[in-house]
């Protein structure tokens, strides 16, 4: 996995201007106010405060922090709507990052908090990748779901050899302390078991015969769930799961079997995780199961818990190549989804397994005979919107309000990074004034894309003391319309839609 320091050469080596690609990898990260970088100056001369102040009630409050895409719609109804995400597309990958900021008011990351990537030892912790993460979610007012604390697969390969019968509840609630501690505070909702159903092992109460089962039998899911709530009190606990949506019964009795006794027992669990892994071959299937994947989800509400559809995606294998079929088998399935889980108050909020499908893992675990690329998230590799995405859209505006927003503080840490940049567009004379405050000395990169993420113009590309900035963008040269005005740097990205009109 690329690592802060890969951005760098990334950066150093492309987009990033001239006085960052001085910068060496590891000095980036680590420089204070102390560094000394030549500073390029900002044109001020035609930057008027007051007119500044006047015009920007003109800009609708919901597009200037990005409330505009599916999660602005989903809050409406008191709803989320988020994707799975890893820090190398948010770093490399600008017209994707502005897509996710847009799109999305809660992130998880695909990778960074499993196993594999935070424990290189059973004595050591990598937070590196995980802290990226958090501190991206932060700076741009998204929520993070954790995943997953526990799970049979991405284990790291010493833990086979290491983990014994004896030190296997030691070494999970060690983990789980540490882990969750650490982030406390900053976690909407942690995935604390995942997949621990499976009929086929054939174990007591339909287990996975994971190794946490074999070390541990069935009591390492209540371990879990007791650890991660004394260390994250606040957080939303959740069990996460896949299959439940077209079987014979077997998954989805086990699954609700496994949540009733954990109830019984009284463990801190709140919500339950329905992956949502569905596929375009299945829709008659699904239409077929619809009532029972309806009666499960009111029976998993009957026990008091939420739900959250946490990784949405349609595999299209099934389908023709042709494009624009498969965009609308997909979002046929979508629609034919969101008809069943947006009509049960219970579900409170919507995760896409990635936003784009430029970075669909479908490629790698089932790719389609013809070797094209599948299409089975919300926007296409272009971040065009799709069919898929016109379905969420649909159902958000389309169900009814939840009575409680379990992310509310989302919509107000949004509001924050935009005192840092505001945009007001000057008819008159096709001038757009910019300004943005620094809270302490950065390498920033300031540019203003179309509404595809494409880059219109690179504005400022220089380190910058603390303070407040201004920068005024002549746009005579360029179409009326939306575009994005994004400013980014190591530690932050804000952007912020502008219209331009002459
Ligand atoms: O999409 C993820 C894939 O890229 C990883 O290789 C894999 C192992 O870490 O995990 C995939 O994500 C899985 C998720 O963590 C749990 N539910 C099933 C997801 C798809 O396989």
């Amino acid at each position: 996995m690329p690592t802060r320091r890969d951005f760098i050469k990334v950066a150093a080596g492309t987009a990033v201007g001239t006085s960052m690609c001085a910068v060496l990898a590891e000095d980036v990260f680590a420089m204070t106010e102390q560094d000394t970088f030549e500073q390029d100056s900002f044109e001020q001369d035609s930057f008027e405060q007051d007119s500044f102040e006047q015009d920007s009630s003109k800009i609708p409050s919901h597009a200037a922090f990005g409330l505009d895409g599916l999660h602005g719609e989903a809050a409406k109804k008191k709803m989320f709507f988020g994707s799975a995400t890893s820090e190398n597309r948010i770093i490399t990958d600008i017209p994707y990052r502005t897509a996710l900021v847009r799109e999305s008011g809660i992130i998880v990351p695909e990778y960074e908090m499993k196993w594999d990537i935070m424990r290189p030892s059973a004595t050591t912790y990598n937070f590196a990748d995980a802290d990226f993460m958090i501190n991206f979610a932060r700076q741009n007012g998204l929520a993070v779901r954790g995943h997953t604390l526990c799970w049979h697969r991405a284990l790291p390969s010493w833990f086979a050899s290491t983990a014994n019968s004896r030190n296997a509840a030691q070494l999970l609630t060690e983990h789980i302390a540490t882990v969750c501690g650490r982030y406390k505070g900053r976690i909407h909702s942690w995935d604390v078991v995942n997949e621990a159903i499976e009929p086929t092992d054939r174990q007591t109460n339909g287990l996975r015969n994971s190794p946490w089962f074999r070390l541990l039998g069935e009591s390492y899911i209540e371990t879990a769930f007791r650890a991660a709530h004394q260390a994250d009190p606040a957080s939303l606990l959740v069990y996460n799961e896949y299959g439940v949506e077209f079987d014979d019964m077997q998954r989805s009795d086990a699954i609700l079997n496994l949540l009733r006794r954990l109830k019984a027992r009284n463990v801190p669990l709140h919500a339950l995780g329905v992956q949502g892994h569905i596929r375009a071959a299945d829709k008659a299937k699904f239409a077929a199961n619809m009532q029972r994947f309806r009666t499960f989800l009111r029976d998993v509400a009957a026990l008091g818990l939420s739900i959250i559809i946490t990784e949405l995606d349609c595999d299209d294998t099934a389908l023709a190549s042709n494009i624009t079929a498969r965009d609308e088998g997909v979002g046929g399935m979508y629609g034919d989804y969101c008809s069943v889980v947006m009509n049960e108050p219970a579900v409170i909020g919507i995760i896409t397994w990635g936003l784009t499908d430029k970075y669909t893992s479908l490629n790698s675990t089932n790719p389609r005979a013809d070797r094209l690329p599948q299409r089975p998230l919300p926007l296409d590799a272009n971040m065009v919107r799709k069919n898929a995405w016109y379905a969420l859209e649909y159902w958000f505006k389309n169900t009814t309000q939840r009575p409680r927003q379990t992310i509310t503080s989302v919509a107000e840490e949004r509001i924050a990074p935009t005192h840092r940049l505001r945009c007001v567009p000057h008819t008159h004379r096709s001038e757009c004034a910019i300004q943005f405050t620094l809270e302490r000395s950065e390498d920033v990169l300031l540019r203003l894309v179309d509404v595809r993420g494409q880059d219109v113009q690179i504005l400022a590309q220089t380190r910058l003391e603390a303070g407040e900035h201004h920068v005024v963008l002549n746009y005579a040269p360029f179409p009326a319309g939306v575009y994005f005005c994004i400013l980014q740097s190591p530690s932050f990205l804000v952007s912020e839609k502008i219209l331009l009109q002459k």
